[in-house]
């Protein structure tokens, strides 16, 4: 039997434009996501847009009860900054409303909750004004946060500033995948420091604010491995893990910027434009935790294309193949657990064993009905021996005396995916698209129920 720590936290992870629905009513203002589907929907080629996603606007209750029946201790979810601040400025009661019993029914249900403040939402009116390209909206982003604290404060006691601040740099401004979809190295820079000074700021509003309780940033963080040991794929994997580990968590738990960062990027004439005493800032507003969502490795070597320029992304997303390289079946990802005991590692050695906990780990599923049974439930054992093997992985890592306190799944209810609407399910629980979002339990939730109860399995 593998038993984790005491008051592990058991639970799932989500976010308000990926669940909540209702995206152009109750008072809420578009975000770049709402825009960019109404713009363009032949991109999306889908029928389910983020004006619909899963209607937790309306069955926050009910879904509450679910969490509840398969052993959820705590969930993450985020608020939409459109939905609370439609214009940036002026608080949407309704919203107030609607969040306070939310997050009030799910404590008084047992289930703690992790609230989250950006999870890729960027309001539409900001984003008219360059978005995280322009200073402006550190200003903003920290107002949003403030009255956040200011508005939930009592009953939310652990907080999150961003949820994978590089996949909105990256996706955003160097793979057209995330609005405004061009590509810009330097943009790219910049954004990512604004995105980093937004985040310090809300900290320190945070620390400010009285509010008693915990505040982290979730990251998309993994070690890179290189292809062999040759010089060349040795550099690439050291870049990898610069740009895509480094960049964001040494700034947030260690207070500094990587030398080596900054040289890549002042050699490649990328360096940002900074305001005097953010370093100071930086230095100061370190977080309380970090959240770790992992769900395949980056497998790097060198530069394949002779024409990449010495920075760019190539160096660390050119993955490399192998014979035994064991694949997700239904949507395409490698499933390489022992990545999990490495983070683990890496937080305790490199990142003074700061508490952390793994706050997204899931395996999404193409046309998921195929394991569906005569009784009309999925049948997704695959998917419980992905939490299997990457649990006793991190277990591992915990034994070795890594400050791990939870593992959280992507997701609690099937969600609406960015690029994919719901074709990749990931959930404990099934969404009936055409039966009114109703939801059905999956034969993890049972798993994960017994998991839970248990504190290990
Ligand atoms: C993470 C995001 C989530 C979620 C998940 C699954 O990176 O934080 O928002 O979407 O990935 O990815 P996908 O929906 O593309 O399968």
């Amino acid at each position: 039997m593998i038993q984790f720590p005491e008051n592990f936290l058991w639970g799932s992870a989500a976010s308000a434009p990926q669940t909540e629905g209702h995206g152009s009513s109750n008072g809420k203002s578009p975000s770049t996501w709402d825009k960019w589907f109404a713009m363009n929907p032949e991109k999306f080629n889908q029928h389910q847009g983020p004006e619909h996603t899963s209607n937790v606007y309306e069955l926050y209750e009910e879904d509450i009860a679910r969490m509840q029946a398969i052993g959820m201790n705590s969930y993450r979810t985020s608020i939409a900054w459109t939905r609370l601040l439609p214009d940036g400025k002026t608080v949407n009661e309704e919203a107030v409303a609607f969040y306070r019993d939310y997050f009030q029914k799910m404590k008084a249900a047992g289930v703690e909750p992790i609230i989250n403040l950006f999870h890729f939402d960027m309001p539409w009116w900001l984003m008219e004004k360059g978005g995280w390209e322009a200073r402006e909206s550190v200003t903003a982003f920290s107002f949003y946060a403030k009255t956040a604290f200011e508005l939930f404060g009592d009953i939310v006691s652990t907080w999150a500033t961003f949820n994978e601040p590089l996949v909105h740099i990256e996706c955003g401004y160097l793979y057209e995948f995330h609005y405004p979809a061009i590509v810009d190295f330097k943009k790219a820079v910049q954004v990512g420091y604004h995105t980093l000074m937004a985040h310090v700021h809300a900290v320190k509003a945070f620390r400010e604010s009285g509010v008693d309780g915990k505040i982290g940033i979730i990251l998309n963080v993994t070690p890179a491995y290189a292809r062999s040991d040759e010089p060349r794929d040795l550099e690439a994997k050291e870049k990898a893990d610069l740009l895509n580990t480094k960049s964001f968590l040494d700034p947030c738990v260690l207070g500094t910027i990587p030398d080596e960062l900054t040289a890549l990027l002042k050699d490649n004439d990328l360096l940002p434009e900074t305001a005097e005493g953010d370093k100071d800032l930086i230095r100061e507003y370190t977080v309380d935790f970090i959240g770790m969502n992992y769900y395949q490795p980056k497998r790097v070597q060198a530069p394949v294309n002779p024409k990449t320029p010495a920075a760019m992304p190539e160096d660390f997303y050119a993955p490399y193949d192998w014979p035994e390289k064991k694949m997700n079946p239904y949507r395409g990802w490698e499933i390489y657990p022992q990545a999990l005991y490495d983070v683990a590692m890496m937080m305790k050695q490199d990142y003074r064993n700061i508490p952390w906990f793994v706050s997204e780990n899931g395996m999404g599923v193409a046309e998921e009905e195929r394991f569906m049974d005569e009784d009309g439930m999925i049948q997704d054992d695959y998917r419980i021996e992905f939490m299997q093997d990457h649990l006793t992985e991190l277990h591992k890592g915990i034994q070795e005396g890594s400050n791990c306190f939870g593992y959280h799944t992507w997701t609690f209810v099937d969600c609406w995916s960015w690029l994919n609407g719901y074709r990749n399910r990931y959930g404990f629980y099934r969404v009936d698209l055409e039966d009114n979002y109703a939801r059905s339990l999956k034969k993890s939730g049972l798993w994960y129920k017994e998991l839970s109860r248990n504190n290990g399995f």
